[in-house]
């Protein structure tokens, strides 16, 4: 273990004026962090963390911090922020007070807490900025640990921007991959299984990574004796340690938290090993102190023994900051008195005017609405009782928008029986709000712009005489050689991948003709795989990262659905990561090679499109659509169906599948069966069957369930037959139930139903192994005869005998 670790009067190769900036920002941000909490004890705001007692280590570390570098970090990190303006104080405050405006909060537009920052990639039409002009830092959440598997993409993307040629054009991302990914983590979440994944990763990928483990012995309440083995990081981080002369593993270093000469003198080694040889490192910052305690929920003293307060005040970093500058006379304890001062100005000036400019259209909106109200009140038998309304709205002093909308809600109860036109007034500008409340909430789950996957246009597939019939995956790797070749940006990885071109030979062959960069293995770490993507779609790249089956995608959800899936929606368009996740599930054989856990996936990924082809032609389309978007997806493919033959269509490169577009795979009037993926081929036999007795059913296969038939297909064909049956393998009310509710609520299926709806998923166990466990527990041709065969028996008992 190199140990880093200097004297306080150690030699430092920054001038006194910078150092002096040091020690004023370190002090502001304290400020911050004291006001802030003061904000959330007096009510103006719910919640605060702030970053008081790690102001130090992240001022040295914004000193090697380049523009086109990257961060990915937590909550902690407002002095590396604000050193770097990539928040102002203003905009932290305006976080603070739930600020719902882009122009206040550029990190999150009031959706994030506070203390979590992000900057923008994007511009307002959703085009890329020169991201080499911009501090980068990627959008943080709240799940601890959950910035690092980002991190192993952030940093592995300037390894792939160095070594593929074809990219080196790619100048607003990179500049020949000298960017360093700075990634910050606290001691406790150190006992994360996601923090050794992402380690290990970024020590395999040889990729420039800094992570700085912010260690105060705590989390929460919880020592290192319960967390960490040893009680000590750079102890148990030793095997991860590079020898000298290999690239192989990081530089290690461990530094006093107030210790700020040796941690800029490591910060400047670290960063530039890094940044010119692509030598990741991990910075273990040790004798930190929290003087706020964790956050505003609670006191420390309710957890930390009076010796460890005590220690926590000496060893506070401002205070060492401040006595090594005295040390060195440079500068008298006066100016660094009045330098405290004027950042308390500062941050109060930053506060109030963030205070107002949260306010007042808050305020302005209040008058409307109370102004309204006392209109109505003109003529109206309930005038009482709207001016208490009315009084109560005015009284608040500091309203939010959800006591304008409950007042209003109350006035338009009050006055139903009363036709009056200022009731028409008041029931417009309530609209207006919920209209704008959209806007300020619901906007940007998926993209509003040109760059949606909804806007590619439709290529159908052609074909000639000449078309071959091949298996399914030939056709799939056909498409992708396709997408390699015409697009440098597209990297494939995952499990098996590279060499073998995956478990299914999707990408045979790929790897020798695109290089082992392009196509490449990964070791078994599905979290990490997902966020090497995210990190690499973060810097322009468009990854194609494979889960080898669904039913393991369930080591990646967390990542994907906290993550990926919020990511344009928690800027509110400020960041963007068209990630593909490929996989493939539904029926094979075992339990854990045939699940189809479909509305686990669904209803955790909002945000993602979530794409479930019934074949690989239809799979192929769909890549082509996605990577002409630039939208996060996850594809499904049909595990049994990659040997089953298909026409290749001559247009395989081209070609799209639209998503939102159902299939009618066979015409009926009688009943419609509506399904997707492995089941298609089982809905058709079925239907062919019952063709015999007379039962004709249109099998619809939705194709997509994020987004579900868009244009309404499904119901014009229940108008037609008036039943409904909707087959899956998921579990009993999983995704049949979606696709149900999809139906008869939103498309207002339910006035055509002349039988009760059906559903007919798999069983809530797990698949069992074998032919005959798949055949009990999954919708089999037999089942789903009988129960098409039972709903028209329910209508017409005489025409459809019972026969069971
Ligand atoms: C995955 C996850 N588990 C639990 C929490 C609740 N939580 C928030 S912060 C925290 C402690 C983190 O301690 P540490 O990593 O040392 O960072 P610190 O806050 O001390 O800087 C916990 C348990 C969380 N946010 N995410």
């Amino acid at each position: 273990m190199k140990d880093a670790t200097l004297t306080l009067s150690s030699p430092i190769s920054l001038s006194p004026e910078e150092i002096l900036q040091d020690y004023r920002l370190a002090t502001q941000s304290r400020q911050l962090s004291l006001v802030g909490q003061r904000e959330v004890m007096s009510g103006k705001a719910k919640f605060g963390i702030f970053g008081a007692g790690k102001e130090v280590v992240q001022l040295a570390m914004a000193r090697v911090f380049q523009k086109g570098d990257w961060r990915s970090g937590y909550y902690r990190d407002q002095t590396f922020m604000l050193a770097l303006e990539a928040v102002t104080l203003q905009e932290f405050f305006a976080q603070l007070y739930a600020h719902a405006d882009v122009q206040a909060d550029p990190s999150t537009a009031g959706r994030g807490m506070d203390a979590h920052f992000g900057t923008r990639s994007l511009d307002a039409n959703g085009n890329w900025n020169n991201l080499m002009q911009i501090y980068n830092s990627s959008s943080d959440i709240s799940p601890v640990g959950a910035q690092l598997p980002r991190l192993v993409g952030l940093a592995y993307a300037s390894r792939l921007y160095r070594e593929v040629e074809e990219l080196k054009e790619l100048t607003q991302f990179s500049n020949n991959g000298n960017e360093v990914a700075f990634g910050s983590v606290g001691n406790a979440t150190c006992a994360e299984g996601v923090f050794w994944e992402a380690v290990n990763a970024i020590g395999v990928l040889k990729s420039p990574a800094i992570i700085t483990i912010y260690d105060d012995g705590y989390g929460i309440s919880v020592t290192n004796e319960y967390a960490v083995v040893k009680q000590n990081m750079s102890e148990l981080l030793k095997g991860f340690q590079r020898l000298p002369g290999t690239r192989d593993g990081f530089d290690l270093y461990t530094v006093k938290g107030w210790d700020y000469p040796s941690l800029v003198e490591a910060f400047q080694e670290a960063a530039k090993n890094a940044r010119r040889g692509h030598i990741p490192a991990i910075l273990h910052a040790v004798e930190l102190t929290q003087p706020q305690g964790h956050s505003t929920s609670g006191s420390q003293e309710r957890y930390k023994p009076a010796d460890c307060l005590a220690w926590d005040e000496e060893f506070d970093c401002l205070k060492k900051f401040r006595e090594w500058i005295l040390s060195l006379d440079m500068a008298m304890a006066q100016e660094l008195d009045q330098i405290e001062q004027e950042e308390y100005a500062r941050v109060e000036e930053a506060r109030k005017l963030a205070w107002e400019a949260y306010l007042a259209p808050i305020l302005q909106e209040r008058k409307e609405a109370a102004d309204l109200i006392n209109q109505i009140c003109i003529g109206s038998s309930h005038a009482s009782e709207l001016q208490q309304i009315q009084d109560r709205l005015i009284s608040l002093p500091a309203p939010l928008r959800r006591d304008l909308s409950a007042a209003v809600f109350e006035a338009l109860i009050t006055v139903r029986d009363e036709e009056t036109p200022g009731r028409e007034a008041l029931i417009g500008w309530n609209q207006s709000l919920e209209a704008a409340s959209r806007e300020r909430y619901d906007s940007f789950l998926y993209s509003p712009g040109a760059d949606s996957a909804l806007r590619v246009p439709e290529v159908k597939p052609v074909y000639s005489t000449d078309s071959p019939l091949m298996g399914g995956f030939e056709i799939l790797n056909v498409c992708f050689d396709a997408a390699l070749a015409r697009d440098p940006r597209v990297i494939a990885f995952g499990e098996d991948v590279g060499r073998m071109g995956d478990v299914n030979q999707g990408f045979r062959g790929m790897q020798v003709k695109y290089g082992d960069l392009r196509v490449s293995d990964t070791g078994i770490r599905e979290t990490t795989i997902l966020g090497q993507a995210i990190g690499l779609a973060l810097r322009g790249l468009r990854p194609i990262a494979e889960i080898q089956y669904l039913d393991y995608l369930l080591y990646a959800l967390e990542i994907m659905s906290d993550d990926l899936a919020t990511l344009l929606w928690r800027t509110r368009g400020g960041q963007k990561a068209p990630v593909i996740v490929r996989t493939r599930g539904h029926r094979l054989e075992g339990i854990w090679h045939s699940g189809s856990l479909m509305a686990g996936t669904l209803n955790l990924v909002r945000g993602m499109y979530v794409l479930v082809p019934r074949n690989m032609t239809q799979a192929a389309g769909f890549y082509n659509t996605l990577l002409r978007a630039d939208e996060p997806a996850v594809v499904v493919e049909v595990l049994n169906s990659y040997r089953i033959k298909e026409r290749l269509p001559d247009n395989i490169g081209e070609f799209t599948v639209p998503l939102g577009t159902p299939e009618m795979l066979r015409e009926g009037e009688d009943l419609t069966l509506v399904t997707y993926g492995a089941c298609c081929r089982i809905a058709l036999e079925a239907a062919e069957r019952l063709s015999q007795v007379g039962v004709n059913v249109e099998v619809i296969d939705v194709q997509t369930l994020l987004p579900f038939d868009l244009h309404g297909q499904i119901l014009e064909s229940l108008k037609k037959t008036g039943r409904i049956l909707f087959v899956d393998e998921d579990v009993p009310g999983g995704t049949t139930a979606y696709m149900l509710q999809e139906v008869l609520e939103k498309q207002n299926g339910y006035p055509w139903l002349d039988s009760p709806p059906r559903t007919l998923p798999g069983k809530p166990h797990r698949p069992a192994y074998g032919s005959d466990g798949d055949y009990w527990s999954k919708p089999n041709i037999e089942q789903i005869y009988q129960t098409a065969y039972e709903i028209m028996h329910e209508a017409n008992p005489a025409a459809y005998p019972s026969f069971f």
